[in-house]
């Protein structure tokens, strides 16, 4: 077939394809707000804007970049990224939040409490990436203030994960419990926070980073975001004495992405699966199939009943 591409357009094709020029310098983009980026080239933070064919650009994302002639840092290339974290912003509109991720922290606090289906979304979310999914339970200090029915439940929830070989931390970015357990977790990482507004996402990265707490920092991230605290942009922050990175981002409500790979469900729930191994069909659905394994584990408690039906909604979601 004859092409009908212009001449703009291929040009176009072939410079986003093309090796970057060798001139260019690398740098990793630390935060953006709008068309200006913060990037970071040699442990350096610049100023920069990105050429528009390149789309939109995210925390994390390695570039290529140099000085125009006014003096301006532009972007000029993007490398590939190994991932990308989608979210609907508050109008439901789906967000880049961050690339090249290997471990997702959800960070959880006994007030606000988020609930466990959207933390069970979120590690599909991450184990869909793929990245490592670590819980963290924040504000430990303030655990002996709620009422003992809900500390029961929250002790209960998690060991319901843990039991499903995820790690839990507790810390406590005030008294600093937990946090050079926390800081070993991060190191030759790049991490992102995820959790529920106020549950103290950016109050950790403080407490893990020195450079979270210093102005140029907030300078630089300040002008979008003052006169509240609430986290409106993702920034990377880098690890004092560690190679790696924290990314802290936004708050989110829930985690209402479907999963790009429908394993990735399976993967977040190796309970059900490895009791779903002897249902009498292979394809069972766990409705109202004859001997259904998982119905009967279910019903006898061997099974989470929330977690199952959690479970089931996240399938059928893909549907
Ligand atoms: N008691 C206690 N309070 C905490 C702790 N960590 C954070 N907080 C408080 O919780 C509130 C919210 O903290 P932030 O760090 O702004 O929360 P966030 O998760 O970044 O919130 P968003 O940016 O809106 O998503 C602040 O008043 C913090 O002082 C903790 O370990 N213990
Ligand atoms: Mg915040
Ligand atoms: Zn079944």
């Amino acid at each position: 077939m004859k092409s009908r591409l212009t001449d703009r357009q291929k040009n176009q094709i072939s410079r986003r394809n093309e090796a970057p020029n060798q001139h260019l310098h690398t740098g990793t983009v630390i935060t953006h707000h709008g068309t200006e980026l913060i990037i970071e080239a040699e442990g350096r933070l610049l100023r920069a804007t990105a050429r528009r064919t390149l789309g939109a650009l995210t925390t994390g994302d390695k570039i290529g970049w140099h000085t125009g002639k006014d003096q301006r840092e532009i972007i000029e290339h993007l490398y590939p990224r190994t991932n990308t974290l989608i979210r609907p912003d508050t109008h439901g509109k789906l967000r880049l939040m961050a690339a090249n991720i290997n471990q997702v922290l959800i960070v959880v606090a006994p007030i606000p409490w988020m609930n466990p289906n959207i933390v069970e979304q979120a590690i599909v979310a991450t184990l869909d990436l793929p990245a490592i999914p670590l819980i963290v339970l924040n504000k430990i200090d303030e655990l002996g203030a709620v009422e003992p029915q809900t500390q029961a439940h929250i002790e209960a929830t998690l060991r319901l994960w843990q039991a499903q070989d995820i790690d839990i931390l507790k810390v406590s970015a005030h008294t600093g419990e937990g946090i050079d357990a926390l800081r070993a977790r991060l190191a030759n990482q790049i991490s992102m926070m995820i959790g529920l507004s106020g549950v103290g996402k950016t109050s950790l990265a403080r407490s893990i980073t020195a450079q979270a707490a210093t102005a140029a920092i907030k300078a630089l991230s300040a002008h979008s975001q003052e006169g509240q605290h609430t986290t409106r942009h993702s920034t990377l922050f880098r690890l004092d004495n560690l190679e790696g990175g924290l990314i802290d981002a936004p708050g989110v409500r829930d985690f209402a992405v479907a999963a790009q790979n429908v394993l990735a469900i399976d993967r977040a729930y190796p309970d059900i699966l490895q009791v779903a191994q002897h249902c009498r069909f292979n394809n069972c659905s766990h409705k109202q199939e004859p001997d259904c394994a998982v119905l009967a584990a279910v019903a006898n408690g061997t099974i989470d009943a929330r977690r199952f039906e959690n479970y089931q909604n996240l399938k059928n979601s893909r549907q």
